[in-house]
């Protein structure tokens, strides 16, 4: 191929795989322990390239995205290339090898994103195509692709949770002002911004202070979206939590899960219990719940990423552990003043090692978001 073919070939395959990466995010948070991985088939008779079947991990995690494009595209995937956001899987798991399948599509050529870590896939599925005779090309967008799927590369690699830290910062640099309750930091935009990260996380996460200051619900309030809240994670190691509190209050919708010294408390526990709160024993390291292990626990119950919301004192925890994966900075434009709780974190103290993902404006708040890789 001549050099100018091959530089328009990176330049196709690259945008046809942001458009798989941006299909992709449909069923993020809803395929429970597997990755929402995105495919789209794409034949060229001589007339242009043309979409022929596009998938996405159906929620709960199967049928795989492959799945899916190949049954779409039918007669036409034959000779036609497959954008895979993923490593197609090599095991048989409920369906046969999505590798397997794109063979006998007869897929000619197949262009993937990141690798799997998964043992019984990682390096197995390219392998197959490749001695079913199909051409490969990996590594197109795998940095953003890896970052897209944070969460199941975290829980693979490091049997851990992508940790997501979200403060929403005043202008004069507090996240609230104490014994005030719940303040508007950010606007409604920002408001609705947060909601749709609840919704692609496997759980919120804050600590018993910030609960019974705010009495929050920590679920997603977005129409349509309503079904989509992650579970509840209380940090709350001596069950400090009224059962009255909205927390509670929705635990028949919307799991919550409380961390807390095994031995404490044991009759709030059983009338919390009762209620279906659901109590997760914790080591306590200096008088506070141990977080590393914590977030074994999380990711063993299947959980992937985590969205810590609050308060100060955590977010300084989970940092303090070195747990934080990704910072996301609200700046709204009003002050709070006298009262106000500082936040342990501002745009020009991110810790060394992450790199700034974008920066944005929601209403009146700007928006920027850090990263680093797992
Ligand atoms: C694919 N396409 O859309 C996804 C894949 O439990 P199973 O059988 O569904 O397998 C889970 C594994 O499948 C998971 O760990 C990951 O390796 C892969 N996910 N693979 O070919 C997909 N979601
Ligand atoms: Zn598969």
């Amino acid at each position: 191929m001549a050099a100018r073919d091959r530089a328009a070939q990176e330049a196709l395959d690259r945008r046809f795989m942001a458009a798989a990466l941006r299909l992709s995010r449909r069923n993020a948070g809803r395929t429970a322990t597997n990755p929402s991985v995105g495919t789209i088939v794409v034949r060229n008779d001589g007339g242009g390239p043309m979409i022929v079947g596009t998938g996405v991990t159906a929620v709960g995690g199967r049928p795989h995205a492959e799945t899916e494009a190949l049954g779409l595209a039918g007669e036409l995937a034959r000779g036609a290339t497959a954008y895979v956001t993923l490593e197609p899987c090599a095991h048989h798991g409920r369906t046969p090898p999505c590798a397997v399948a794109l063979a006998a599509a007869g897929i000619a050529r197949v262009v993937g994103a990141a690798s799997d870590p998964d043992p019984r896939v990682s390096g197995k599925g390219y392998a197959i195509l490749r001695q079913a005779g199909i051409e490969v090309v990996e590594k197109v967008l795998a940095v953003e692709a890896a970052e897209q799927m944070a969460g199941y590369m975290s829980r693979s690699l490091r049997k851990r949770p992508e940790i997501v830290l979200k403060l929403a910062l005043s202008a004069d640099g507090y996240i609230g002002r104490r014994g005030g309750g719940q303040v508007s930091v950010t606007g409604e935009v920002a408001r609705r911004e947060v909601h749709l990260m609840r919704a692609e996380a496997d759980a919120v996460l804050i600590g018993i202070g910030t609960a019974l200051e705010d009495d929050p619900a920590l679920t997603v309030r977005l129409p349509g979206l309503e079904s989509r809240s992650p579970a509840r994670v209380l940090l709350d190691r001596r069950i400090r939590l009224p059962e009255t509190s909205r927390l509670v209050a929705g635990v028949d919708r919307v799991p919550l899960y409380i961390a807390a010294a095994p031995d404490a408390e044991p009759h709030r526990r059983a009338a919390l219990e009762r209620l279906g709160v659901r109590f997760i024993g914790t080591e306590t390291v200096d008088g506070a719940v141990a977080l590393p292990e914590l977030m074994e626990d999380l990711a063993a119950l299947g959980m992937a990423s985590i969205l810590v919301e609050g308060g100060a004192e955590v977010a300084k925890a989970f940092l303090a552990d070195d747990l934080v994966d990704r910072i996301v900075l609200f700046r709204g434009p009003d002050e709070i003043g006298a009262g106000g709780v500082a936040s342990p974190l501002d745009e020009r103290s991110i810790p060394a090692g992450f790199r700034k993902l974008r920066e944005m404006r929601f209403g009146d708040d700007m928006y920027r978001e850090w990263v680093r890789d797992i």
